[in-house]
């Protein structure tokens, strides 16, 4: 080979094929390997014939055809193959050397590979890559993390990759070690919480409304004016397609079975590890659970029945309003979910993240993009110690604006029997954080009856501890 690779693609599933078209159209020379070899020369002799992209068969191969110091994305399937790859990658790396993990790896993983590479001189990039088949082929959101050196040496083909808006590509070194994939994990929870708010609202629209999903259209269409949202945007183009088969509408013929792999509910823990609630994010999470219960709710709503109520009359016009407000604190409410565990996690794990940043890469590219970033970036730019976006003087005003569509949603729906996890769950964020009073002193109290925990008192410092209960006398 006369010359040698700008970069080099391990694993050439949906993901990895897409993504070395995109960099060869970027103006790169790509190397190519898959463990399956069949895989490579399908991809070789057909999406990618006649383009500057190398097919190795074998994997010291791949290595050789790459410049040095080589750079490798490896786009394999998250979990121990990326172990096995790593491992059999090692004896045929050199110092100084760059792999970057593409794939979406737990980031407790990526911290204990960055560490052990670091020990070998292999510089780790773990970087979180959103945006699906589509984005990766024609520009993705690249959220990468690790040594940084290595990130100022792939810079360029990753800026060249990325998605592009006014505001520049969507990509940006996040922070050491595990930044980057912690990052994309909960740009997943955030996805997770806004889909299941929207996918409450369809049911609504079509329990409560009865409207058949092409009546829906026009509803997810209007609201996106505003929200300028992917989610939203393909849920108007989902609820217009019919089953070619049926004839029906294809929504109406999918089994209502969600799947998961795993990136919302270690999104939902994390929150738990770090005390930052993140209901909206769990409720995503908590639902897909419910719906994978078929049988079991087959079998409990048939012995149940039907536990509702008549709804309050309503007009078509003015449930949809309150639909349409109830979606935009949904959807706030998930980012703000998301952002505050972000900030959380940055002081915890010392990432050192820039919101202003994540907030800027998510513009474009990603399934989570909407208009609503662009005013993220401002809230923390004019304010870098703001403690959650809800209170950012723009941000505050629109929720103020809609919040009691959403409540009287939630009073209104709820007598109707149908399950509002993730909407409710919004309105009891909004309400927690903005309630100076909780409850928590009878929690407090029940506490040191029971266990003796002891209190503290409204009204001086100290810890405190009263005798509840003579027990000598019991
Ligand atoms: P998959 O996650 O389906 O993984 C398939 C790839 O992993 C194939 O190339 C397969 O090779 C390879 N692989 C496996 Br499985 N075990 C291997 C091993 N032991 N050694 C070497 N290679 C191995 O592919 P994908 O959907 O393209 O996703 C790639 C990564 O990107 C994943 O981490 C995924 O979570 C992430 N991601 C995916 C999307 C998406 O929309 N699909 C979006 C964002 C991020 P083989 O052909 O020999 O089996």
């Amino acid at each position: 080979m006369e010359q040698k690779c700008d970069i080099g693609v391990l694993g050439l599933a949906v993901m990895g094929q897409n993504l070395v078209l995109n960099i060869e159209q970027s103006g790169y020379r790509v190397a190519g390997y898959n463990r399956t070899t069949s895989v490579t020369e399908e991809f070789a002799s057909k999406r990618a014939q006649n383009k500057n992209f190398y097919a190795a068969r074998e994997l010291s191969e791949f290595v050789d055809m790459l410049k040095k110091p080589r750079k490798i994305i490896l786009m394999v399937k998250a979990g121990n193959p990326v172990d096995l790859v790593i491992e059999s990658l090692l004896p045929l790396l050199e110092e100084g050397d760059i792999i970057i993990d593409g794939g979406n790896s737990f980031f407790k993983d990526t911290d204990r590979r960055y560490e052990e590479l670091q020990k070998k001189g292999i510089r780790y990039l773990g970087t979180g890559i959103s945006g699906g088949e589509y984005g990766a082929l024609h520009g993705p959101s690249i959220m990468p993390g690790g040594d940084e050196s290595a990130y100022r040496e792939t810079e360029n083909i990753l800026q060249d990759v990325a998605a592009h808006t006014e505001n520049g590509p969507c990509v940006a070194y996040l922070g050491p070690r595990s930044a980057g994939h912690y990052v994309k994990m909960v740009h997943n929870g955030i996805e997770y919480g806004i889909m299941e708010i929207i996918s409450e609202i369809y049911d609504i629209l079509r329990k409560v409304s009865e409207l058949r999903p092409p009546e829906m259209v026009s509803l997810f269409e209007e609201w996106n004016k505003e929200h300028q949202a992917y989610l939203v945007e393909i849920t108007a183009e989902i609820l217009d397609r019919e089953d070619p088969e049926t004839k029906s509408p294809l929504i109406d013929v999918i089994l209502d079975r969600a799947k998961q792999k795993g990136t919302g509910k270690w999104s939902a823990r994390e929150g738990l590890n770090l005390g930052i609630p993140v209901p909206t994010i769990s409720a995503g999470v908590k639902a897909r659970f419910f719906s994978a219960l078929k049988d079991e709710r087959i079998t409990i709503s048939k012995k149940m029945g039907q536990v509702s109520e008549e709804v309050r009359e309503i007009s078509q016009h003015e449930l949809t309003e309150l639909l349409k407000e109830a979606l935009f604190v949904g959807i706030i409410t998930s980012y703000a979910e998301g952002l505050n565990l972000l900030q959380a996690a940055s002081d915890e794990y010392d990432y050192n993240l820039d919101l202003v940043a994540v907030s800027r890469i998510w513009e474009d590219g990603c399934i989570i993009r909407s208009a609503h970033l662009e005013k993220f970036q401002q809230a923390f730019n004019q304010n870098e110690d703001l403690i959650n976006i809800i209170i950012a003087p723009q941000i505050k005003k629109e929720i103020k604006e809609n919040i009691g569509g959403l409540r009287k949603l939630v009073s209104l729906i709820k007598p109707a029997g149908v399950p509002l996890i993730a909407l409710s769950s919004a309105l009891d964020y909004i309400d927690s954080f903005s309630a100076e009073k909780t409850p928590a002193n009878m929690i407090q109290a029940q506490r040191d009856y029971f266990g003796a925990h002891t209190y503290e008192r409204v009204d001086r410092e100290g810890t405190f501890h009263t005798e509840w209960q003579d027990i000598h006398n019991i």
